[in-house]
């Protein structure tokens, strides 16, 4: 068995490889407080419906759909009252979550966290998966990581629900950008029946005028159902900051 395992190493060898390592161990890590075999099935679902998406296809024509089975086959948790979405703030985003606990972004999600960060492609006429010589992000619209955002971005969107957070960054001219995967996708795929507000957090630093009054935020407040409540609060940097150092007892007291 151990020789058929190894030619079987030696066929499947090559940058694919190491892609499945990393999905399959991220996943493992993630479902950490699962079972070892319900665990071990659902990072193999996962891996399957993944590859499935754009393995065999040009790397440019990978429709966001191609990732709808991905999507539906994989377990997910409602946050209700903690989705938290950002645009230009990952960084201190992903700081604060993972410091406090307190609010979810896709990347502590199972499909978020497992792909943060990777790079991935097929090629027309292969069976394996490749991470070098794959389209960059505006290259090409229809490649298979920007398709694999969007489509999970509004799946992550519509499974909002209660009161959702938004961090943007109060540095920028135009913190709001409709062009965004926030602006273009997330907010297009909001569920005004399962979600009752949007709450922004400008994040902004000593140096700057960041004001909720900003014009492209009140474009964001006009491509909103009418029906979500909107807010909006300027939120230094720095007090996020002491907020990741020193985590409040009761989520909801940073700002
Ligand atoms: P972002 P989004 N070239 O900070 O609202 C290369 O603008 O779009 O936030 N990489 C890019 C480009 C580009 N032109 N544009 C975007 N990216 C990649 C999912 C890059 O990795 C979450 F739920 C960058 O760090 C958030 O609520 C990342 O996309 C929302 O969508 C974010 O760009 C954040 O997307």
């Amino acid at each position: 068995l151990s020789i058929l395992a190894a030619i079987l190493a030696i066929g499947l060898g090559g940058p694919g490889n190491d892609l499945r390592r990393v999905v399959m161990s991220r996943c493992t890590t993630f479902l950490e407080r699962e079972d070892p075999p319900n665990r071990r099935k659902i990072c193999q679902t996962l891996w399957d419906a993944f590859t499935g998406a754009f393995v065999g296809r040009d790397q440019c024509e990978v429709p966001l759909e191609a990732y709808d089975q991905l999507v539906h086959s994989v377990p997910q948790k409602d946050h209700c009252h903690r989705t938290l979405f950002w645009s230009k703030t990952k960084h201190v985003v992903h700081q604060f979550t993972q410091g406090t606990k307190c609010l979810v972004t896709l990347e502590d999600t199972l499909l978020g966290f497992v792909m943060d960060g990777l790079t991935w492609c097929g090629r027309n006429g292969s069976r394996k998966t490749f991470t070098t010589g794959c389209p960059r992000w505006t290259q090409c619209p229809l490649n298979p990581v920007r398709s694999f955002w969007g489509r999970v971005s509004a799946a992550f969107a519509a499974s909002a629900c209660g009161n959702a957070t938004v961090m943007l960054n109060g540095s920028l001219a135009t913190p709001f950008d409709p062009n965004s995967t926030f602006g273009s996708i997330e907010v297009k795929n909001f569920n005004s029946s399962r979600m009752t507000g949007l709450a922004v957090v400008l994040v902004a630093s000593e140096s700057d005028s960041a004001t909720c009054e900003n014009s492209s935020l009140q474009n964001l407040q006009k491509a909103l159902d009418p029906a979500l409540k909107y807010s909006c609060k300027v939120v230094q940097q720095s007090q996020i900051q002491g907020c990741i150092a020193d985590p409040p007892l009761a989520c909801g007291k940073c700002w």
